[in-house]
């Protein structure tokens, strides 16, 4: 039924057709768009306006304004977000996907004992997840990664991504792909499910950041820290509403792979996605994992995959906001912890970590994830973990790799870039995301112990490696991770500071080196792709009504046209709110197929801003403490709608709609925030839930622990018209407040609907 297609992807790249299309249309979409603006274009627009639905560029769109529908040309899901997508898409009632879609099982494996091991583990443990979504990828015509490929965004990049592409995926480090030139952006479940049905993607037309690069990276200084410096300037929500193009000299200068990284951490600033323009390092990569084809009708086109000259010549005439970064005089930077944007020059770690009591001592050195776990950052992980070796250091940390992808691990250890991990005793985990996203069995952490740990992912929120609230996780570029660990300092400054090794002599570590790409070029034995079948009408895909693992949906409700009165305050979040707050991952990642299962962790990690305590908020109708989603079950059985309110950029973070349908499903009707993160509103509307914000921010202060309010003119819920929040607190005195909120037309009618979703259905039956 399946075969392996390896031996197909070494001669060809998969559905070069769908890209020699896009390619065709670029010469006349680029310059009706560049006639309709009546300026030059950036990379970012020619792919904007050669991605509109229905192929016409017939006018220019305002950016930050207009609500613009996109034609994508594929989509990529993880296992973690595609059971609830594909379990969407199982109810719209179609027999195959519109566009090319790929699922990726990489969240779902423990890291514990080594790759082996574990991946064995895993493929016993979620069978019944793996088999569901390697069944609903054959029925419905989905290329389908096994468990050990690797991780969604280096096997897109490997196979997938092309320069002048759009796609979305079900995870919001989709934006990974930018590193080829591509637009990919993380969306919610119920985003894909438009596409894959055939219906238009639905963005509001992004603003522009450029970021001018100039120079050359040097001495210790990766890619990662132009992202981790930039991160530093926009802060966790700068990005918000923009693509940040990188261009420059500097640009030109980096590897594909480096791109990747700078693009994927684009997330933690909260940019819609990240790109660069078309260039030779593009190139390379492509004909270095086997992409010729991509890489001659790329070629053909260059022009149209990057920017017009005037606009990287004059870029504040073109962009909403600009940067410029010197990468001759960049410096290594380490950031966190619990935030990615808390930036800090590894020169002035030593002085910074003291002053604000971080445990200086390092535990763990982790290297890899979707972020940065090329060949090239391997290789310049090795190199210092090499030097560890010859120059007789013991090392003081722990440490664990985790390749991003089999290709990338089987060149690697061919190559010998394993031998120096092995010699440190590293730990080789499976080709999947592991301890980034808290699949990961560490001991001891369950003590709860105050420490430190270093690893090259791109988030580090709390709790989010090992569970343990306490640990202080930093970011920093893999060969930075190397050094720290080697050292056990989190101030270790290799620059400048000398080590002692074990013949009590003083050694310094030098710079990394490493390869771009393999010199052998990449190779595979088994890639662990499997292809789905040309019919997949007879294919049956079962879900047991007794399983904890995966359940059917049931449709959510209408809206009844009524105003919303009587609605009780479910929690009122203090400060950072992130989806791994609302809903997290790590040993709940197991329920992600269960919507019943996984709104038993609704909210558990958000901060009620009465007590400062998480999970432990009033029942107003008994008066007593509990757990958010069992007050929250309480208030649904007593047939209450409830209001959860929250701070500024809410919902931050992942693309898991499991934060918005959670709440949904339990009976919130709806989350009044200070701001929104934007995937997680979008979500929100999907799900049929109001997502609305205060208009006076200050607003927030106002709301109390036994609030209950009255939406009282939601009966004209239109496009650009506040909404009126009566607020009445337990003395039976009243605020009036307004409310703010992004929904058009169509939004509207999800909300109406009961879901976007109950929308599709509707419209497939009439
Ligand atoms: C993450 O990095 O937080 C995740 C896990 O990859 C998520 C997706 C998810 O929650 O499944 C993301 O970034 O979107
Ligand atoms: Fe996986 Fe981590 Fe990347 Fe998310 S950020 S896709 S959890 S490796």
């Amino acid at each position: 039924m399946y075969f392996y297609a390896n031996l197909i992807h070494s001669t060809m790249a998969f559905d070069i057709e769908m890209i020699k299309q896009v390619y065709a249309r670029l010469d006349t979409s680029v310059s009706n768009a560049r006639q309709l603006t009546g300026k030059p274009l950036t990379a970012s627009e020619k792919i904007l306006y050669s991605h509109l639905w229905g192929g016409k560029t017939d006018r220019p769109y305002t950016r930050g304004t207009d609500y613009v529908d996109f034609a994508p040309d594929r989509i990529a899901c993880q296992d973690a977000t595609a059971q609830m997508a594909l379990l969407q898409f199982m109810q719209a009632g179609k027999a195959k996907v519109a566009v090319p879609t790929t699922v990726h099982c990489d969240h779902l494996i423990q890291a514990k004992s080594g790759a082996t091991v574990d991946l064995k583990s895993a493929n016993s443990t979620s069978a019944e997840v793996f088999d569901f979504l390697e069944s609903v990828s054959n029925k419905y015509g989905i290329g389908f990664w096994k468990p050990g490929a690797g991780i969604i965004h280096q096997v897109v990049l490997e196979n997938y991504a092309f320069p002048g592409g759009m796609m979305i995926g079900t995870d919001s480090h989709t934006v990974n792909a930018g590193g080829l030139g591509m637009l990919a952006i993380g969306v919610g479940g119920a985003d894909a499910v438009d596409v894959m049905a055939d219906m238009p993607w639905e963005l509001k037309f992004p603003k522009l950041i450029g970021v001018k690069l100039t120079g050359k990276l040097n001495g210790w200084t990766a890619p990662k820290d132009v992202i981790l410096k930039v991160a530093g300037i926009l802060t966790v929500k700068g990005g918000t509403g923009a693509i940040i193009e990188y261009f420059g000299d500097g640009a030109e200068s980096m590897s594909c792979t480096g791109k990747g990284t700078i693009c994927n951490m684009g997330a933690e600033v909260g940019a819609t996605t990240s790109t660069f323009g078309y260039d030779d390092s593009m190139e390379r990569y492509l004909r270095s994992t086997d992409r010729d084809d991509v890489a001659d009708a790329a070629n053909a086109v260059r022009e149209h995959l990057t920017a017009d000259p005037e606009v990287y010549a004059n870029p504040e005439l073109y962009f909403d906001q600009v940067i410029e970064l010197d990468l001759n005089t960049l410096r290594p930077h380490i950031n966190g912890p619990f935030t990615p944007d808390l930036a800090t020059p590894v020169s002035e770690m030593s002085k910074v970590a003291k002053a604000s009591d971080w445990p200086l001592q390092v535990e763990w050195g982790l290297i890899g994830s979707c972020t940065n776990s090329s060949y090239e950052d391997l290789a310049r992980a090795a190199s210092i973990a090499k030097q560890a070796v010859e120059k007789k250091l013991v090392t003081k940390a722990e440490f664990g790799i985790n390749p991003g992808s089999e290709q990338v691990r089987y060149t690697a250890e061919r190559d010998g870039l394993l031998v120096p991990f092995n010699e440190l005793n590293a730990k080789i985990f499976t080709n999947a995301c592991g301890p980034c996203i808290g699949q990961w069995a560490r001991e001891g952490a369950d003590k709860e112990e105050k420490n430190s740990i270093i690893h090259s992912f791109n988030r580090n929120f709390s709790k989010r490696a090992d569970g343990n609230p306490n640990t202080h996780a930093f970011v920093a570029s893999p060969e930075m991770v190397a050094a720290v660990a080697i050292s056990g300092r989190l101030d270790f400054d290799p620059v400048n500071d000398t080590l002692i090794n074990q013949d009590g002599e003083e050694v310094k570590l030098d710079p990394p080196t490493g390869m771009e790409l393999p010199p052998l070029g990449f190779d595979v034995k088994e890639n662990g792709y499997l292809a789905p079948q040309e019919d997949g009408s007879t294919v049956n895909v079962a879900v047991s009504e007794t399983s904890e693992r995966l359940q059917l949906l049931t449709p959510f409700a209408p809206w009844d046209n009524q105003n919303l009165m009587g609605a009780k305050l479910l929690i009122k979040a203090l400060g950072k709110c992130t989806t791994d707050h609302i809903s997290m991952a790590g040993p709940w990642l197991r329920f992600r197929g269960h919507l019943d299962n996984i709104s038993n962790n609704c909210l558990i990690g958000a901060v009620n801003a009465f007590n400062e305590k998480t999970n432990f908020v009033k029942n107003q109708l008994t008066g007593s403490y509990g757990g958010v989603p069992d007050v929250q079950r309480q208030y649904k059985a007593a047939g209450l709608e409830t209001v959860v309110v929250g701070d500024h950029n809410y919902g931050e973070g992942s693309s898991r709609e499991h934060a918005a349908m959670e709440p949904r499903f339990l009976g919130v009707k709806v989350v009044l925030v200070k701001s929104f993160a934007r995937i997680h509103e979008t979500n929100l509307k999907k799900q049929g839930m109001l997502g609305i914000t205060f208009n006076t921010e200050s607003d927030y202060n106002l709301i109390q622990e036994d609030d209950t309010f009255n939406f009282i003119d939601l009966k004209d819920f239109a496009p650009g018209k506040q909404i009126t929040v009566e607020v009445v607190h337990a003395d039976g005195s009243k605020d009036i407040i307004l409310a703010n909120h992004t929904y058009n037309e169509q939004q509207i009618e999800w909300f109406k609907e009961g879901s976007a979703l109950n929308l599709i259905k509707k419209q497939n039956v009439a």
